[in-house]
């Protein structure tokens, strides 16, 4: 199987957060790849990197940055597959900089943006996952299973808080 999603980050300190977004698409058995990649420290390779991966035919490409964080924008700015952007935390308003840096693209150009750190890797991955699940019912029955497991996780947490008393099943 050839890569479904790329995944991109700014800095190799971006790792530890981002590797929940390769975990969540190895549940899920979604193909992926990580290479780090800085628009500004190395944008010409970053260039590259998107262009060959669009030759290649990855659906969709994740991007974890910090602070001036315009990996997500550089990337879209060179493709038309869909890209999500996940701002991660650091810098001096820790993650807000980073978000308002990735989440206001000009028009023209949209960068699908997430939540700031380790909740928005999980959730870029899960995006990723329903847009390749338009053209997968495997995948979009494994996604639906998903969202089963977290209602019996929660019914259960209520359950043990509740002590079962009156709930609504
Ligand atoms: C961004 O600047 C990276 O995505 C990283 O989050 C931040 C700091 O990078 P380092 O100086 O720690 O490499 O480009």
């Amino acid at each position: 199987v050839s890569t479904q999603v790329l995944i991109l980050i700014g800095s190799p300190r971006d790792w530890d957060v981002m590797k929940e977004a390769a975990a969540e698409l190895d549940a899920l058995g979604v193909s992926h790849r990580a290479h780090v990649a800085s628009a500004h420290r190395s944008l010409d390779r970053t260039i590259a990197l998107v262009r060959e991966a669009d030759a290649e035919g990855v659906r969709v490409i994740v991007c974890g940055a910090g602070m001036a964080a315009h990996l997500a924008g550089v990337v879209a700015a060179c493709t038309v597959r869909p890209v999500i952007g996940v701002p991660l935390p650091g810098g001096i308003a820790d993650g807000l900089d980073a978000l308002l840096a990735t989440v206001q693209m000009p028009g023209g150009v949209p960068v699908a943006t997430v939540a700031v750190g380790r909740a928005g890797a999980r959730n870029a991955a899960l995006l990723a996952a329903e847009i390749i699940a338009l053209g997968d019912d495997a995948l979009a029955g494994r996604l639906r299973a998903g969202r089963a497991a977290q209602v019996d996780a929660v019914t259960a947490a209520d359950r043990e808080l509740s002590g079962g008393h009156g709930g609504v099943g």
